[in-house]
């Protein structure tokens, strides 16, 4: 057996994908459901007002992740449905809390291990008006601190805790892209505001320090009673050269991640950021202060590892543009050799490569001095899954086989190169808002029925799930 017997296993959601019910119980608005009103800006012109209607079906959801022999469960909290206005002048709305309180009780007495996800890109829509969210480095920290210290006061019995998901999603997609909420970007066709040459490095280090804020206080009020860990969930492709025999390619590619993962990863676990991105984004890359520095370097408990797939990566040449945020570089899906990555899907950015997986969890390991690691997401969509009939969307073989390639990869990585990965959560428990993608790109181990219900109906990936892990984990 591979994988030791503790090693956990389950499914993964967030807030904004799956609950609705924006409305109900004195929920505030988040800059998702603002986003989700601007024309254009999500296909079909989708939004989250019902979703999965989740925040109404806690038992159901419970019940299904049983039936699936989930060991945990991670999800993500509304911050806008505990703080509605979001500030730490604000005040509480208890009903959103209790809802919250409530969920982990369940799921305790179910005999499943809760993972919170404090931030999954669902701020409270006020916060981005009255100070620019995310871009603002002093307000937006102390706010989260304060966000953080009311769940993790009313939540003892959850031990387990991520404080953002993807902050380079937070920062690429939303202040350089402008393909997620707030939507800013410098292409002035999609956005009246933006700077994509200097907002997404602000934003990504504004959440890096409220990381580090939320994470000293839960380690200085929480963890000594409570004794619960913490951390944060990057996100981040495996590369491969585009020309294995040019030395410019291979070192792309170890940018290509810098840029993506040790941009946050480094000030956790070093104190600084990446050489490769101070050369090419200068004094646009904000400075830590030393208070800063104090509160980001050594603030992970774990690592969160959310990986989807691998590139290919060509590098440029000449100086980047200022709104290049991958590093001077092109990624691509076939190599020199006309060797291809991995078989398309329905998300342009993903196509199969386990063997990355496998190779990302060894560098990862190997820079960061082999913490633990949880990967709170990993999974597929299927070109054109949404466009098949109910009965034909149950049989996703194409999504187990890649849940069964990806933990084969992810077992070989503990056994045989000594990672130290303590846990797995699919993405995703059930079809789900896709973003800017709507409800066109289906993520789920489990079907939504949108049309009558949003009824769930395990596929085969979800069935496939427990004999997969019972198969390589050890028995105690
Ligand atoms: C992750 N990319 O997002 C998120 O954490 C989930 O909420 C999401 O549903 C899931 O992956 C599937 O998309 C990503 O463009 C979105 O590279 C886009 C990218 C990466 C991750």
């Amino acid at each position: 057996m591979s994988l030791p017997s503790d090693f956990l296993w389950g499914f993964a959601t967030a807030s904004f994908q799956i609950e609705g019910a924006t409305k109900q119980d004195g929920r505030g608005p988040s800059i998702w459901d603002t986003f989700c009103a601007v024309p254009g800006k999500i296909a079909h012109g989708a939004n989250g007002d019902i979703a999965c209607d989740s925040y109404n079906r806690t038992a159901e959801d419970i019940e299904l992740l049983k039936k699936l022999g989930s060991k945990c469960y991670r999800f993500s909290l509304s911050w806008s449905r505990i703080i509605p206005l979001g500030g730490r002048n604000d005040p509480i709305n208890q009903k959103g809390l209790d809802h919250y309180v409530k969920f982990v009780d369940d799921l305790l007495e179910a005999g499943i291990t809760p993972f919170i996800t404090l931030y999954h890109w669902d701020l409270p829509d006020e916060l981005d008006k009255r100070y620019g969210g995310l871009l603002n480095r002093t307000e937006f920290p102390l706010d989260f601190e304060n966000y953080a210290r009311v769940v993790f006061k009313a939540i003892p019995k959850c031990k387990n805790w991520i404080t953002f998901n993807e902050p380079w999603c937070s920062s690429i997609l939303a202040y350089s892209t402008g393909f997620f909420a707030p939507g800013h970007t410098s292409d002035r066709k999609k956005s009246p505001i933006g700077d994509s040459s200097r907002e997404p490095w602000i934003a990504g280090h504004n959440l890096l320090v409220a990381h580090g804020r939320a994470v000293k206080v839960y380690r200085e009020e929480f963890k000594p009673n409570d004794k619960g860990q913490i951390g944060i969930t990057l996100n981040g492709d495996y590369t491969y050269p585009w020309d294995p025999e040019d030395p410019a390619d291979v070192e792309a590619c170890n940018r290509k991640i810098e840029f993506a993962i040790s941009w946050f990863a480094d000030p956790i676990y070093f104190g600084k950021y990446p050489d490769s991105m101070l050369k090419q984004l200068g004094d646009r890359l904000p400075t830590f202060t030393d208070e800063e520095r104090g509160l980001v370097q050594g603030s992970n408990d774990f690592y969160g590892m959310n990986h989807y797939t691998a590139d290919y990566v060509k590098h440029k040449t000449g100086t980047a543009p200022e709104d290049d945020f991958l590093g001077n570089l092109e990624t691509m899906s076939y190599n020199k050799a006309g060797d291809c990555i991995g078989p398309e899907t329905q998300s342009f950015w993903l196509r199969p490569n386990p063997e990355g997986f496998r190779a990302l969890i060894n560098w990862l390991s190997k820079r960061y001095g082999y913490p633990p690691i949880y990967v709170t997401e990993n999974g597929t969509s299927i070109k054109g899954e949404n466009d098949l009939p109910k009965d034909d969307i149950l049989k996703d073989g194409f999504r187990t086989k890649y849940f069964h390639d990806y933990a084969h990869a992810l077992a070989d990585a503990v056994s045989k190169d000594g990672c130290n990965v303590k846990g797995y959560m699919a993405w995703s428990l059930m079809d789900n808002f896709e973003w800017a993608e709507g409800y066109e790109t289906r993520f789920g181990c489990c079907h939504v029925d949108y049309e009558n219900g949003q009824v769930r109906t395990p596929k085969e990936s979800a069935k496939k799930m427990k004999p997969l892990f019972d198969s390589l984990i050890a028995k105690s």
